[in-house]
């Protein structure tokens, strides 16, 4: 496999009259031409009438299930790209299994019995953290892309979206291995950009269900019944395709990916954003996912909108 390099725009020609100092400035500003599918999505054109279409399309999606799956949004022959991008850096993955639940919260003795924070589930997938994927990784190219991240604030109906200040989980690979599982959980971010890079033979399905806890409540009565296999009907199930951007509001929704089948791990891309600048992950959660911490935590614990984990 050869290295992954993506330039991060299309090289303008001389009679166009670009400067390479034009053409590096524009680097920043225009997406992703070269990557990104723009006959569907024109990320180029954001004041076009295509553009406005495609973010409506959108944003009526992720408010009636929180969820917005972007078909086809990698250019077809950029695929392997991609795929490339998640086998390269899957050996580096940090591996633990682990016994959680849905808020990854402590055991809590003083709840009530039947509260579904005393269920405990077995995560067993593993995280590459954002500083062992190469600098000039096509994901790294995508997550900074100031093009990208105006059109993912426009799905989101934010003024503008942020990199995590995260050094370890702005931007991660996770890597599910055959006989694993990604089990029941809220998102710590309220929204989450993925993208599968490599699909499990059998298995590995993303259910999620929209919309089942709020600022305004925690509802953990519909989260135990989630859990119990009492609530099908709250359950949606998606099998995402590669090159698929998935949009998911992953803190309000209690999502996981069921057990990987066959001999192909599961990889996804995973880009976190935040609404405000600065945002850095606890240091619990982040000793979870990656075994490490980075100068950055710190040690604060309580998260800003009240919700547990
Ligand atoms: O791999 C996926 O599709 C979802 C992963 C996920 O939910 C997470 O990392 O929080
Ligand atoms: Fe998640």
């Amino acid at each position: 496999m050869g290295p992954i390099r993506w330039e991060g725009f299309t090289p303008l020609s001389c009679e166009q009259g670009h400067t390479p100092e034009t053409v590096v400035q524009m680097s920043t500003l225009s997406p992703s031409a070269a990557i990104i599918n723009e006959d569907r999505y024109p990320l180029s054109e954001p004041d076009s009438p295509g553009y406005a279409d495609v973010v409506t399309a959108i944003r009526r999606q992720l408010r009636a299930s929180g969820c917005s799956v972007l078909a086809d949004f990698v250019a077809p022959d950029k695929l392997d790209l991609f795929t490339e991008a998640g086998v390269g850096v899957a050996p580096w993955a940090h591996h633990g299994t682990e016994t959680v639940n849905v808020y990854n919260t402590a055991p809590d003795p003083s709840l009530p019995a039947e509260h579904p924070a005393h269920v405990a589930l077995r995560r067993g997938n593993a995280f590459v953290a954002r500083d062992l994927i190469p600098e000039d990784s096509v994901v790294q190219s995508l997550y900074t892309n100031r093009a990208f991240q105006r059109f993912l604030a426009d799905c989101f109906e934010l003024p503008e979206i942020h990199e995590l200040a995260d050094p370890l989980s702005a931007l991660v690979f996770n890597v599910l291995e055959p006989g694993n599982a990604h089990p029941w959980h809220f998102d710590t971010n309220e929204f989450t950009v993925s993208m599968l890079t490599q699909a499990p033979e059998a298995g590995g399905e993303f259910q999620f269900c929209p919309g089942i806890r709020s600022p305004q409540s925690e509802n953990q009565s519909a989260v135990a019944d989630v859990l119990a296999g009492r609530a099908p009907h709250l359950v949606r199930r998606m099998r995402p395709r590669i090159g698929d951007l998935q949009l998911f509001r992953g803190r309000y929704s209690l999502h996981r990916v069921t057990t990987v089948e066959g001999h192909q791990e599961r990889h996804t891309a995973i880009f976190a954003y935040a609404s405000a600048p600065g945002v850095v992950g606890t240091p619990t959660r982040t000793r979870q996912l990656f075994g490490r911490l980075s100068d950055l935590h710190r040690g604060d614990e309580a998260s800003s909108d009240g919700l547990a984990g």
